[in-house]
């Protein structure tokens, strides 16, 4: 008897074993199957964004929208770190408490250190640094080009202060704003900035606005990356992570991440960020009054030493503008006049005429209907000018918002080579001056001394913005971005008169 029932639960074992097994698969399976299989799905409707899987390229670390620090942050800023003064009510969060494992405790103890990181402070480290410890972090420079020990050494969930310029606190939101995925495509990042920026997201979004965090893994080659990330997030229902097969690059890898979110609202954003109390509703109230608006917050930096939260709290002057030079590669710029005036107060959404790539707000079907990148694009650059100039030109507004900060992680220099030498950039902004510049375009073939290079075909992309009727670039540049600087050996900038001539 007691052998029947010892060999009865030892069957019951093996069979739950091996079905748990085998669903866990299936599971993985699957979502890499639905991620091809709704791509397919789109190709077949409108602009066919097939996402292109080429021979994994030779490159091996992140993808970045390599990134020029704002101008702002530029200068030494001293941090004023304010007390965290939101009011977190627990049930309204969805929190649980990530814990600081021994080995961590153990280092912060040989270091002399105490909460570091807490409130966005800098990890000072002493003068004196045990060999090992060196070590870890020399290897961590040459890995990641951040220090990731110390990054690892802070709380996953730290708090950080409340830099919302007062006036923040007494506006009113709509009480319909749209339930979001926030998508976070990552590839061998370290696993403490990942899991720090999904933790801040966790800790500071109510959970009524939380829809799920989607991770997409570029194809990550990692271990850490691999089971024991799943391990890691399988306590956490809200964070679902699909993994693309191949290397498919920043762009298509969002991409993926949208056609696999629920929405309606998604938040892309990169996964070396930490945004701040009360970082989304600002972001989410334009597009509950239009749902053709796109929104990004005010961008503040992480150190990649000390992993401080730097920002300028200084309202007249903590903020650029974002524009593009005609390189078509992004530019800080200030703030012009007649925005400042059509504004009532300096913490009213303020239209951008670009959007950084890093972070940015859209609804899922706004984003689609502008059919998402141009698939074409490789690795990234260009695609954050695309979807601006999509957004403003087919229909959209596009703002940056005072009311929300969120930090990025600026590192000094990639840590990574292009598979080819750094020419995808140029063959999208190539792509994209001819599908969106119309006459302007002179100014980007002089800017780059464009003598026929090869950008591929661009029918589909044209064809889409015929489609979607949009409006001239002319329009653009004369009313979201009058203040564009044109080249200085342009004689008459009026490219109108130019073309009547020609
Ligand atoms: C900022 O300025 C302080 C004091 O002038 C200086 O000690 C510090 O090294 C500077 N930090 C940076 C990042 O330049
Ligand atoms: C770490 O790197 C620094 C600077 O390159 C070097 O001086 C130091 O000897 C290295 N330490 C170890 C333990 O590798
Ligand atoms: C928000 O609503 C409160 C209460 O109705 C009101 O007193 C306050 O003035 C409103 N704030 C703004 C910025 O309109
Ligand atoms: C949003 O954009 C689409 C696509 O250009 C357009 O058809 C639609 O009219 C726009 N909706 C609003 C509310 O502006
Ligand atoms: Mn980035």
């Amino acid at each position: 008897m007691n052998r029947f029932f010892r060999r009865c639960s030892v069957l019951k074992f093996i069979l739950l074993a091996g079905f748990i097994w085998f669903l866990v698969f299936t599971i993985l399976i699957s979502s890499n199957e639905e991620s091809k299989l709704k791509i397919d799905e789109l190709k077949s409707k409108r602009l066919s964004p097939k996402i292109r899987i080429k021979n994994q390229p030779s490159f091996n670390d992140f993808d970045d929208d390599f990134a020029e620090i704002p101008r702002k942050l530029q200068k030494n800023i001293t941090s004023h770190i304010k007390i965290d003064h939101t009011i977190i009510r627990e049930d309204d969060y969805i929190y649980l408490v990530p814990e600081l494992r021994e080995d961590i405790l153990n280092y912060h103890k040989r270091l002399n250190l105490v909460n570091p990181g807490h409130m966005g402070k800098p990890v000072i480290l002493p003068p004196v640094i045990p060999l090992d410890i060196q070590e870890k972090i020399n290897k961590s420079y040459e890995i990641f080009a951040i220090n990731e020990f110390v990054s690892s050494l802070i709380p996953l969930d730290r708090e950080l202060p409340d830099i919302r310029p007062k006036y923040c606190h007494q506006v009113n939101y709509s009480n319909n704003l749209p339930v979001t995925s926030v998508i976070m495509v990552f590839h061998n990042e370290p696993f403490s900035q990942i899991m720090r920026s999904v933790f801040a997201v966790f800790k500071r979004t109510p959970k009524n606005l939380l829809g799920e965090i989607l991770l997409v893994d570029d194809c990550s080659t990692r271990d850490y990356l691999k089971k024991p990330l799943e391990d890691y997030i399988g306590k956490y229902p809200k964070i679902k992570l699909v993994r693309s097969p191949t290397r498919v690059g920043l762009i298509k890898a969002r991409m993926i991440g949208c056609v696999n979110a629920q929405g309606p609202a998604l938040v892309f954003m990169d996964a070396h960020i930490e945004v701040t109390p009360g970082w989304i509703q600002p972001l989410l109230d334009p597009l509950a009054k239009n749902p053709n608006a796109s929104t990004i917050p005010v961008l503040d930096a992480l150190d990649p030493h000390t992993i401080e939260y730097r920002y300028n709290d200084n309202p007249e002057t903590y903020m650029d503008h974002l524009g593009f030079e005609w390189n078509l590669i992004y530019k800080w710029k200030n703030i012009p006049e007649w925005e400042k005036k059509r504004m009532n107060n300096p913490c009213e959404p303020i239209r951008t005429p670009t959007m950084i790539g890093a972070f940015f707000v859209i609804m899922k079907e706004f984003f689609e209907m502008l059919g998402m990148y141009d698939p074409e694009y490789e690795i990234w650059g260009a695609e954050n000018l695309e979807l601006s100039f999509k957004v403003w030109m087919c229909g959209g507004e596009l703002y940056q918002i005072p009311c929300s900060h969120a930090a990025h992680m600026f590192r000094k220099k990639h840590p990574y080579t292009y598979p080819k030498g750094g020419g995808e950039v140029r063959r999208n902004t190539d792509r994209l001056s001819e599908v969106w510049l119309d006459e302007y375009q002179r100014f980007y073939h002089r800017a780059t001394n464009f003598q026929n290079r090869n950008f591929g075909d661009v029918t589909e992309q044209k064809k889409l913005r015929q489609n979607l009727r949009c409006k001239s670039f002319k329009w653009y540049i004369e009313n979201i971005y009058p203040d564009v600087s044109y080249p200085s050996n342009v004689q008459d900038p009026s490219p109108q008169q130019e073309k009547v001539a020609s």
